[in-house]
């Protein structure tokens, strides 16, 4: 399914794998994943972000997140497996992933856009939901108002190519009645160093 918002491409592929393909996918990935809690640098104090993560990719592929520049872990059998897969469904390769945890739904992640220059100019970013539903949220970039908002259910990709990070934002919010955890798998092509 195409999402319909301008200046963007947005495919949105609920049930991409099976309930029981991508439970046993959630329970692998939240056992096996030496997750940590990067700190961000606000305002000068440091404030732990709101979920885990964890960054696997190719050697070199170093990528920035948090404001820190993170190296890969280097690839298990297991996201190996889902990385062909997902190459295999888009037809482009990719060379790195960052694995996201929400606990529940205290864990967010607030406003952004993927458009750091290591993504390259039109960045692809293919992202495949496990565990809890959350709300996944589209704004223009300097705009407030949301615009359009996905339900993103266990199994389901999400592919954002072309124009997209130029002028949205995406975000997922705090949803007070959510108990159970979510792990977010998105996978990138880092195009060269990240500039130190
Ligand atoms: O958890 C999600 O669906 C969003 C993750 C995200 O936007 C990111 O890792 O850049
Ligand atoms: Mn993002």
């Amino acid at each position: 399914m195409l999402i319909d918002l301008p200046d963007a491409h947005i495919r949105y592929r609920p049930k991409w794998v099976d309930a029981q393909r991508a439970d046993h996918w959630l329970q692998q990935l939240s056992q096996q994943t030496p997750w940590t809690q990067p700190q961000i640098k606000l305002y000068g104090r440091s404030i732990a972000v709101p979920r885990l993560v964890a960054w696997y990719g190719d050697t070199g592929a170093a990528y920035r997140y948090s404001g820190l520049v993170h190296d890969p872990l280097p690839w298990t059998p297991l996201l190996t497996d889902i990385r062909k897969r997902v190459e295999q469904e888009i037809g482009e390769p990719l060379n790195g992933v960052l694995l996201n945890l929400y606990r529940n739904g205290q864990d967010a992640m607030g406003w952004h856009s993927d458009d750091e220059p290591e993504l390259g100019a039109q960045p692809l970013v293919v992202s495949l939901n496990l565990g809890a539903t959350r709300r996944f949220d589209f704004r223009r970039k300097g705009a407030s108002r949301i615009e359009y908002s996905l339900e993103l259910e266990h199994g389901s990709l999400l592919v954002m190519s072309g124009p997209t990070q130029h002028h949205w934002q995406h975000q997922i919010a705090r949803a007070r009645k959510v108990a159970t955890p979510r792990i977010n798998l998105t996978f990138r092509q880092i195009i060269s160093e990240p500039a130190l």
